[in-house]
């Protein structure tokens, strides 16, 4: 069983994957992977994230790019939150074609959506949502947060 079930539109999203990967493993979230196309092969997606839930994922992640509708199309298989992650790589139109996409969903079926390429943001919240009810992430998160605002202030000191 694992956490998070993190979901690519394509290959072509790979890079976008790493931030994930990277929070996730430093925060010792369990998570699997998988490329699914909402598109491309709509039926393996819904048998996956059906199998997921049952399976005991708490979070889904959707990373897509173009007419995005993964992170959506996951949202309409399970009652689980899903985080979708735009992807502007290639994009002709500046990103703003997946943006959209997964911003703008109809009412009753959230997806939470995180900036253009922002696969650290969507773990990040990931670990939030997780951390509601795990007093361990929940203090993992608090020292997290607590690096950042030394980070801050050390930058702050060395300015010159
Ligand atoms: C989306 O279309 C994928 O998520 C990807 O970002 C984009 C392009 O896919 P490829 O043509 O590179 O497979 O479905």
């Amino acid at each position: 069983m694992s956490q998070v079930s993190v979901i690519l539109g394509s290959n072509s999203d790979k890079e976008v994957f790493r931030g994930i990967s990277t929070i996730f493993n430093e925060f010792g979230v369990s998570f699997e992977k998988r490329i699914i196309s909402a598109h491309r092969t709509p039926e393996v997606l819904k048998e996956y994230v059906e199998k997921s839930e049952k399976n005991g994922t708490k979070v889904f992640i959707g990373v897509a790019g173009m007419a995005a509708a993964l992170p959506g199309a996951i949202a309409s298989y399970s009652n689980r939150p899903v985080i979708g992650v735009p992807v502007a790589l290639n994009s002709p139109v500046m990103g703003l074609d997946s943006i959209f996409s997964i911003l703008q969903m109809p009412p009753g079926i959230p997806v939470a959506t995180v900036g253009a390429n922002n696969g650290k943001n969507a773990a990040l919240l990931a670990v939030e949502i997780l951390a509601a009810s795990d007093t361990m992430l929940h203090q993992k998160l608090v020292s997290y947060r607590q690096k950042q605002k030394q980070k801050v202030k050390n930058s702050d000191q060395q300015f010159t």
